[in-house]
């Protein structure tokens, strides 16, 4: 199985068809039935959304992982001197663990910590981390950062550095992002550290391709959404019958995804339903761009003290390094 984005796997998916949990059920219903209905993009990856966005990452226009990818290896020695050697990494959502094993070799970690829902994906990712780095005690710990985290009682409490790579903090109303922050803050208390990577402002048109690519990805990844609702909620989404729609929201320096009605729709469910008009959209996603200060603030409204960053030569991305 493909990576699931950071933070954003769910622990609904595994439920058989049609028989997601109550409290599942319930947030995806009330959502839908709200006056401008929205799907949360958690519910983006299942295994055939968790491929789609795999694909997305190597698309020429979706250029944030590559960049990313850049700029952790031009900037490796200085992050690694900003951060400092031997520490405890812990990355929520860590997936594959591909971005953590650079890190980790770089920084001489004595520690690593993924943490994703997918534990099992995740366990066989964590032995091919210990098998390419014998020295590091590498760990799996199934569960969600966003609903609280335990880490094992033996992983040692200082010199820790959380690790959140890919922009997927920008998946969060600032609110959220600022509580889920704080969380990471907690966990890395005793001389610990955020290192995480941010996508910025660029031309509508930059941004505009990357979430609409000519493909047709992204369009797959955002309709598959509505064939993952069906199977948790047992409802009858004709996903054909729905166009992607991604633009730059100027206003609040976001893209937006959503999905748009072709035709009137009436969708039905266990228990209720909802029509929609032609047009109408469903809300599946933002993915925030906020200018670098403005992320600082986030962090700084977290509780994170000083602040360092790297950035391209085009000023597209960046990867902070915050003192808990
Ligand atoms: C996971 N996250 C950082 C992606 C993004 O760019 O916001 C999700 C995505 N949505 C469409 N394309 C990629």
């Amino acid at each position: 199985m493909p990576a699931i984005a950071p933070s954003l796997a769910l622990p609904c998916q595994a439920q058989p068809a049609g028989q997601a949990r109550a409290e599942c059920r319930s947030e995806i219903t009330d959502a839908l039935l709200a006056p401008q209905a929205s799907i949360s993009p958690k519910y983006f990856y299942d295994r055939r959304g968790s491929e789609l966005f795999e694909a997305i990452t190597r698309l020429p226009e979706y250029y944030l992982t590559r960049t990313e990818r850049a700029l952790m290896r031009r900037h490796g020695r200085a992050i690694a001197e900003a951060v400092g050697a031997g520490r405890v990494v812990i990355e929520p959502g860590a997936g594959s663990c591909d971005k953590a094993r650079d890190l980790c070799r770089r920084l001489a970690a004595t520690h690593f910590v993924g943490v994703d829902i997918s534990a099992d994906y995740l366990q066989g990712a964590v032995a091919r981390l210990r098998a390419a780095l014998p020295g590091l005690d590498a760990r799996a710990v199934g569960g969600d950062i966003t609903a609280g985290l335990r880490l094992p009682p033996d992983i040692p409490g200082q010199r820790r550095l959380v690790f959140y790579p890919g922009s997927s903090i920008g998946n969060f109303d600032p609110p959220q992002a600022v509580a889920l922050l704080a969380q990471m803050r907690a966990l890395a208390q005793g001389g610990g550290a955020l290192l995480i990577g941010i996508d910025l402002p660029k031309p509508r048109a930059v941004l505009e391709a990357a979430y609409d690519d000519a493909a047709g990805v992204t369009a797959a990844f955002n309709r598959n959404v509505l064939a993952h609702v069906n199977s948790l909620i047992g409802s009858d989404f004709d996903p054909r019958q729905w166009r992607h729609r991604a633009f730059f929201n100027p206003v609040v320096s976001r893209i937006e995804m959503h999905l748009e009605a072709l035709g009137p729709q009436r969708v039905r469910w266990p228990g209720g339903g909802r029509d929609f008009a032609a047009g109408e959209r469903i809300h599946t996603e933002n993915s925030y761009k906020h200018p670098l200060p403005a992320f600082t603030a986030l962090l700084r409204q977290a509780g994170f003290a000083s602040t360092q960053s790297w950035t391209d030569a085009r000023g597209w991305y960046a990867v902070v390094h915050a003192r808990a």
